[in-house]
């Protein structure tokens, strides 16, 4: 008994001196003293060998060592709480984080799916067509002649492995494969980049983005182009918008028209953007060509049907106020990071 109390008080000083600076130093500090094979436990196994009337004291001392012991481990494990890994923090961890630098919408892409969306609204349905086309989908099929301006090499990048493959000059393309699927009737809005041999300046590039629609069924008329367009424009720019329609030619509508919506920069008193005229021409309109629709094998004089399209780049210029085109393409971050917040 002696022996074992002797023992028991160089444990004490032992636990009374320990240390832990990390997490590891106090799970060998709880395993020595208080784990099923530690010192604690195999002292308590010492009582059946002490005898009868001392058991109730060696019991006592056992409590004690016991109770002091776990209260030192509770003393380690706090202290150790208040450092990582036992080595005190260097950061002021509540200071703001870092930023984390995301993407953005280019522009572009910003503009377009504003005007896609409007029309989705009404019903039209996204549809896309390939940028490698053959001649009969970007030019016969829309009654564009076989000696037409635009068939020219100087306006139109024709593929050097086969000169009936060109990068398509409109969205069009789209319309007349959806025209000839046959499944009346179509009511789509077909947005995708377009080629065109053009000098890239501020102004214009040899590429660029439209927006088009088409809607055939029985009976459409001018009166549904106009207040679609109408819609458009005040979902678009406000209710304040006053559009005009003038009288224009397109191989395949009939009749054509273009569209100018009030400046939005002068509210039409005139300016250097609406060229002093207070009218902004944002979009080329009209009722499909009958020979357009024969072409694609839909009955001319059962259905008739309205057409449209715009640019999307100018409007994407004016409403973010940027003064060269040639900016949206060529992916300058110090440009495209600017738009991480737009809509
Ligand atoms: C089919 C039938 C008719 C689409 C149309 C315009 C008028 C038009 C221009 C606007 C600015 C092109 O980007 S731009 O230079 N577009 O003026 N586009 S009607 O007419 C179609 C299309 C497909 C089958």
């Amino acid at each position: 008994m002696d022996q074992l109390i002797q023992q028991i008080e160089e444990y004490k000083k032992e636990i009374a001196g320990a240390t832990a600076s990390s997490a590891e130093e106090l799970e060998n500090f709880r395993t020595r003293f208080l784990g099923t094979k530690g010192i604690i436990k195999a002292l308590m196994a010492e009582m059946k060998n002490i005898p009868a009337d001392q058991k109730k004291e060696f019991g006592q001392i056992m409590n004690g060592l016991k109770v002091s012991t776990e209260e030192k481990f509770e003393t380690l494990k706090s202290a150790i709480g208040n450092t990582t890994n036992g080595k005190e923090h260097t950061k002021d961890i509540t200071l703001p984080g870092d930023t984390i630098a995301t993407g953005a919408r280019h522009p572009v892409t910003l503009m377009r799916n504003r005007i896609v969306s409007i029309f989705q609204r009404l019903g039209f349905a996204v549809a896309e067509g390939p940028e490698i086309e053959d001649d009969f989908h970007n030019f016969t099929a829309l009654n564009i002649s076989e000696n037409h301006p635009a068939r020219d090499m100087q306006d139109t990048f024709y593929l050097s492995q086969n000169p009936d493959w060109l990068l398509r000059t409109h969205t069009s393309n789209i319309q007349i494969r959806e025209m000839e699927k046959g499944n009346l009737p179509i009511r789509i809005i077909c947005p995708g980049r377009v080629y065109r041999n053009e000098t890239v300046s501020s102004r214009s590039h040899c590429f660029f983005h439209q927006v088009e629609g088409l809607y055939i069924d029985e009976n459409v008329s001018f009166a549904d182009l106009k207040q679609t367009l109408y819609f458009f424009v005040q979902e678009m720019f406000g209710k304040d918008v006053k559009v005009r329609f003038r009288p224009s030619y397109f191989p395949f509508t009939e009749p054509s028209a273009e569209m100018d919506i009030s400046c939005q920069l002068c509210g039409g008193s005139g300016c250097s953007v609406c060229k002093r005229t207070g009218w902004l021409e944002i979009l080329g309109c009209g009722m499909v060509h009958p020979n357009v629709l024969e072409n694609c094998g839909i009955d001319s004089t059962k259905y008739t049907g309205f057409a449209f399209g715009m640019g999307v780049e100018r409007p994407a210029l004016l409403k973010y106020g940027i003064n060269d085109i040639r900016l949206l393409s060529e992916n300058d971050v110090r440009f495209l990071q600017q738009f991480t917040s737009a809509t």
